[in-house]
């Protein structure tokens, strides 16, 4: 994760390939609930789920250890 931006709330991610999506890229995520973003920080790495309906939105967020 590269930047966050608690007022949107999105979430700027540096992620891999998502099969069937799109490519390894950087780009924002539009969040669920901003509280997902507590205890995340820029640089860390992140698990996160996508929901692919009207409009995409990360659904889950869990840090890596
Ligand atoms: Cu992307």
């Amino acid at each position: 994760m590269k930047s966050l931006n608690p007022k949107a709330p999105a979430i700027e991610i540096d992620h891999g390939d998502i099969e069937g999506l799109m490519p390894a890229m950087q780009m924002e995520f539009p969040v669920t609930d901003a509280s997902m973003l507590n205890g995340i920080a820029v640089n860390d790495r992140i698990d996160f789920t996508i929901e692919n309906g009207t409009e995409m939105k990360v659904t889950a967020i869990k840090k890596k250890e």
